[in-house]
């Protein structure tokens, strides 16, 4: 297999979900473009391609078939990690998240992990109205700043508090029928947001990175993404080759 064929397939797959509005694509935008847009198309069925060390992750967004068509089974199919995105001024899409996306996570793989994110936290929690800080290469001369910061904006009520945050991670593990204990604890996994400063985006998406290596490496080990190594026996060479493709 080229070099150029083994960088653009996926080795694993994280989907996000939500309902319309909740800030999904601009979650998705603001980590890969570092930008926020107040107006943003969600783009026809796209997942975004990210180089995480040796790995290539598929970052799934729902392409705005959660409001127009509803998402299929095949969305998640195969996702070793799932985003259930909420907007925090807006009880009803916590509660969006469990009535209409959690079963679409039936089809995800059954180790998957979960993350509980409650974007637009700049528009309740000042802290989450600061800019993201620059990420810092000491190589480089940092640049002047030149313009002033601009003045908060008043906070609106926040209708979902971290806890219930937690609560629900609970009942999602609940309905996967997994041990609590034996899980990521609730406290990692659920993060306030904003894709408007980029207030913990970073964050979410990278602890995931590191967090769907170990089912990388299961994959691997049994033999689904099989790359041909010329150092192993030829019996390795010939697991599942080439099925990758149905995997998306
Ligand atoms: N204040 C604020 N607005 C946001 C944030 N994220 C998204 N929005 C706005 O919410 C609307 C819906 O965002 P979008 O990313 O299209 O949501 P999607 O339907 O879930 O993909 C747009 O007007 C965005 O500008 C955020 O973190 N803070
Ligand atoms: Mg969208």
């Amino acid at each position: 297999m080229s070099q150029a064929s083994r960088t653009k397939k996926p080795d694993v797959k994280i989907v996000i979900l939500g309902d319309m509005n909740v800030g999904k694509t601009s979650l998705l935008h603001r980590y890969t473009e570092r930008k926020f847009k107040d107006t943003i198309s969600t783009v026809g069925g796209a997942f975004f391609l990210k180089q995480w060390g040796p790995y290539n992750i598929s970052i799934w967004d729902t392409a705005g078939r959660e409001q127009f068509h509803g998402l299929g089974s095949m969305y998640c199919r195969g996702a070793a990690a799932v985003i259930l995105t909420y907007d925090v001024t807006n009880w009803q899409s916590l509660a969006e998240l469990e009535n209409r996306f959690l079963s679409l996570t039936d089809t995800a793989n059954t180790d998957c992990i979960f993350a509980i994110v409650g974007n637009k936290a700049d528009l309740t929690d000042a802290l989450a109205q600061e800019p993201e800080p620059k990420s810092e290469r000491r190589d480089e001369p940092q640049p002047v700043v030149t313009c002033p910061t601009p003045p908060a904006t008043p906070l609106q009520h926040k209708q979902v508090s971290r806890e219930d945050a937690i609560a629900l991670y609970g009942r999602v593990l609940l309905y996967k029928g997994l041990e609590e204990k034996a899980c990521l604890p609730a406290e990692r996994m659920c993060f306030e947001t904003s894709a408007k400063t980029g207030y913990n985006v970073d964050i979410l998406f990278e602890t995931l990175f590191d967090l769907v290596l170990p089912s990388i490496l299961k994959k691997r080990s049994e033999g689904e993404n099989a790359i041909v190594d010329l150092e192993m026996p030829m019996e390795v060479k010939k697991t599942k080759a080439g099925c990758c493709a149905g995997q998306i």
